[in-house]
């Protein structure tokens, strides 16, 4: 990765739109601007965090009328100096100032480039990096505010704190290991491994934080399933908030699976609408049962419904996946009653809060502890944690049982890189590589 050349992106949707961002950043980000700029402020001289008017030209052709923000370094996104210009929206327009940009020198960013240099440039962490990324793609305001925590620098802030801990407590083993003969003091070993259990239980409380950081970023799949006409479609309509599926009096109308997201108390719940499974000799419904059993299989949740103005058995579900019973058509007379079901109805929308609350309940495990809530860790940080964990207490064993100083200390330094890894202070290219590639183009 070249960090002295000039970068420049497109940084808004591609289409039509009000306006349109063009981004420039690097250290040659306002000799390039000059070059293309023609207003009554050089760029070059302008003062920083200032917008100034004019128009990009090429090849003496006006390109569009702009308006030409300065930021200077280190105060801007990527941290090095940047220019932002602000052109009439359209897809043409912004690609031909863009183009202007990279005929007078600057280089086409990669996607997240404008991000990894704000994090070379030490301006943020690898977490606040991954942030950006969560706040871009949150669905809801609970993931939101989730992710601007984590932009925050709150993760951030509890691994470096956990990270110069395990360092003091390396310090001290591998002081020992230039003077074999020395033993560490019986009192001294004792505050190391109080430190070190310490970093172990701080290690768990991250761990415990990652269900539901992976249940804000990804959301969580839940099946709608039933026999026919029960009102599947008519409550994934309702949990939507808006009509999404056909609903009809015909048994079998949903014929495939539909799948919309909705935001159920603050976490992103995708729920998969199937058709109703009965004995069909027709070929169209039999596929669309049998897709229906198949969502089953990928569900982390089963919505169960059953009609309760139908007299008929009621068999239970046989899977190991958590299934809340819901009776459907509550307003209509009761012929069945079903233990530990929630009694809703689709058509007057009675008890459909409660049920929201029951999925939350049902998915939210709630294990975190309140001082953790500003922290949820994502996939990556879980594996690097569980590393540290294993090394953590692979040290505490060699000490304990006073073995091997070497083997403690190497212990040591796979778990305080392992932390490391989540900040970025120690990193591959392949892992910067992994990360920045999810980003859009422009950020
Ligand atoms: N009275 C009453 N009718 C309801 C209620 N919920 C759904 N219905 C009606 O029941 C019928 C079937 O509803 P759907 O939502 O299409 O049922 P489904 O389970 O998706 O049916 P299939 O797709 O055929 O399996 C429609 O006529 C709905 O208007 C309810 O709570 N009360
Ligand atoms: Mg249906």
């Amino acid at each position: 990765m070249i960090l002295d050349d000039t970068i420049a992106a497109i940084a808004t949707p591609l289409g039509e739109g009000g306006i349109a961002v063009i981004r420039v950043s690097g250290k040659d980000a306002f000799k390039i601007a000059d070059v293309s700029f023609t207003g009554k402020t050089k760029p070059s001289t302008a003062q920083t965090h200032t917008v100034h008017y004019g128009h990009i030209t090429r090849n003496n052709q006006p390109i569009d009328e702009v308006l030409l923000t300065v930021l200077r370094a280190p105060r801007t996104f990527s941290g090095d100096d940047t220019a932002e210009i602000s052109c009439h929206g359209g897809v043409l327009p912004a690609k031909l100032v863009l183009d202007t940009l990279l005929a007078n020198g600057a280089r086409l960013a990669q996607p997240g480039e404008f991000t990894r240099r704000a994090f070379l440039n030490g301006r943020i962490d690898l977490t606040q990096a991954e942030a950006v990324i969560d706040l871009i793609h949150s669905r809801t305001d609970l993931a939101l505010r989730a992710a601007n925590q984590q932009l925050a620098g709150h993760l951030g802030a509890r691994i470096n704190a956990l990270r110069d801990s395990l360092m003091l407590v390396l310090a001290h083993v591998e002081a020992h290991i230039d003077f074999p003969d020395e033993d560490i003091a019986p009192d001294t070993r004792d505050k190391l491994l109080e430190r070190l259990r310490n970093a172990s239980s701080t290690v768990d409380e991250l761990l415990k934080t990652a269900p539901e950081g992976q249940l804000l970023r990804r959301g969580i799949r839940a099946a709608i399933i039933g026999k026919p006409n029960v009102g599947k479609s008519s409550l994934l309509n309702q949990l939507l908030g808006h009509d999404r599926a056909i609903v009809s009096p015909t048994p079998g109308t949903t014929r495939d699976t539909i799948e919309e997201t909705a935001n159920i108390r603050g976490i992103p719940i995708i729920f998969i609408d199937t058709a109703g499974i009965r004995d069909s000799g027709d070929a169209i419904e039999q596929e669309g049962i049998r897709r229906s059993r198949e969502t089953i299989d990928k569900a982390e949740l089963i919505l169960h419904v059953i009609d309760q103005s139908e007299t008929q058995e009621f068999s239970p579900l046989h899977t190991n996946k958590p299934v809340i019973t819901i009776l459907n058509k509550t307003d209509l007379p009761h012929a069945i009653e079903v233990p530990k079901a929630i009694k809703i109805s689709c058509s007057t929308g009675a008890n459909l809060e409660l049920l929201k609350d029951c999925i939350k309940q049902m998915v939210w495990s709630g294990s975190a502890t309140t001082d953790m809530t500003d922290v949820m860790i994502n996939s990556r940080h879980e594996e690097a944690l569980q590393r540290a964990k294993r090394g953590i207490s692979n040290t505490i064993e060699a000490l304990e049982t006073g073995l091997s100083i070497e083997l403690a200390a190497m212990d040591l330094r796979l778990t305080v890189n392992a932390i490391g890894e989540i900040v970025g202070k120690t990193t591959t290219e392949d892992l910067l590589d992994a990360i920045f590639s999810q980003f859009c183009l422009g950020k």
